[in-house]
């Protein structure tokens, strides 16, 4: 990806614009001042553009649009669907990921993860608005026999590597803002919504350690002890004994208050635990949540 001259920053300079667009900056200058190109201007009177302002520019320009990530359906660049997906409106967006997701078409789902993220510069939206919905889709599928349980976890790990990969192409701080620790319970094979909160985490400059599935609460003092996170979020999506669990939050109650750490939990699982009187623990429904924990 091509970054700006500000490594952590996601806007572009009118520099940075004319090597992307292969035109001199004069041209640049002249759309902005035409109003064909969008930007914002900063306090000292600087253009600065994000992709979003780049590829509205595109659609209208199309000569343009092999110089931008806008995704290609084939070898077809859909304008309509780019446009659905630049207003970051997912509707026509969620059935054709959930297909490729299906037929385990690896290079589609990266493209256009690649992209979102390229233009939106927004992981939140992209979980919320769009993965979020696509694996509920294919819950349902399974739960109504639509999808034999490979075929599931064929669809559900095309979709896991792809947040991976994804996240090699994300802007994350240089400076470290502090330190979480994202995990499961012991019982949770469920990784994917803590794969995104490690995710998010790390781009507003946290280090983040992460644990995974089935995590034993019981064995993570140590970490508690030489990382000292000040933040911990458990995710729990399902809840396979509700008593061991209930156990196991109440422990990772006790190890966060003695460690002075701020226990998140987010969920369907964490609704099905009662929690303990005046407990600590902030509740988080969504991703956008995370951002703004
Ligand atoms: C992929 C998947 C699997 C994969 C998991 C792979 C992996 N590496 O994660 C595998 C195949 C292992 C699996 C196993 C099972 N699964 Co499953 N699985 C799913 C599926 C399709 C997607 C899960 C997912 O990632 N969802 C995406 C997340 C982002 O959505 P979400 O969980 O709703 O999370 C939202 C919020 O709760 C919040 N959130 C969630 N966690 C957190 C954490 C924090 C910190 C924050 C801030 C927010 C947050 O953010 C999301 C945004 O709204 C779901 C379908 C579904 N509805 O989700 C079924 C589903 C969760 N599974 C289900 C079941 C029943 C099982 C099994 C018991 C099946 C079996 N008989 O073996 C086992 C359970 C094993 C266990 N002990 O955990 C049921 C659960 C029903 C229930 N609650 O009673 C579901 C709903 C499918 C269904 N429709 O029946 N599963």
């Amino acid at each position: 990806m091509m970054q700006s001259s500000e490594h952590t920053s996601p806007y572009l300079s009118s520099v940075d614009v004319a090597r992307i667009l292969d035109v001199n900056v004069a041209t640049v200058k002249r759309w902005t001042e035409a109003g064909k190109l969008d930007c914002v201007k900063t306090a000292g009177g600087h253009r600065k553009f994000l992709m979003r302002h780049l590829a509205a520019f595109a659609i209208d320009h199309q000569k343009y649009a092999q110089h931008l990530p806008l995704i290609k359906f084939g070898s077809e660049l859909n304008l309509d669907l780019n446009a659905e997906i630049l207003k970051g409106e997912f509707k026509d967006l969620i059935p054709f990921f959930l297909e490729k997701a299906m037929s385990c078409d690896a290079v589609t789902i990266q493209n256009i993860l690649n992209s979102l993220y390229m233009v939106h510069q927004n992981l939140a939206l992209i979980y919320d608005n769009l993965l979020t919905p696509v694996l509920h889709e294919i819950g349902y599928k399974w739960e109504r026999d639509e999808l034999s349980i490979t075929q599931e976890h064929l669809a559900s790990q095309t979709i896991r590597d792809g947040i991976i990969k994804l996240q090699d192409i994300v802007i994350k701080p240089e400076e470290h803002v502090g330190r979480a620790f994202v995990l499961t319970f012991s019982d949770e094979l469920h990784d994917i919504p803590a794969k995104m909160v490690q995710h998010l985490l790390e781009t507003r400059g946290f280090q983040v350690l992460y644990s995974g599935q089935r995590t034993p609460i019981g064995d993570t003092e140590s970490v508690f002890e030489t990382f000292q996170p000040e933040r911990v979020y458990v995710s729990s999506v399902y809840v396979e004994n509700i008593e061991a669990t209930q156990k196991e939050l109440k422990e990772l109650i006790d190890l966060c208050e003695t460690h002075e750490a701020q226990l998140y939990g987010g969920g369907a699982g964490i609704g099905q635990i009662t929690l303990p009187e005046g407990t600590k623990i902030k509740y988080l429904s969504s991703f956008y949540d995370v951002m703004d924990s």
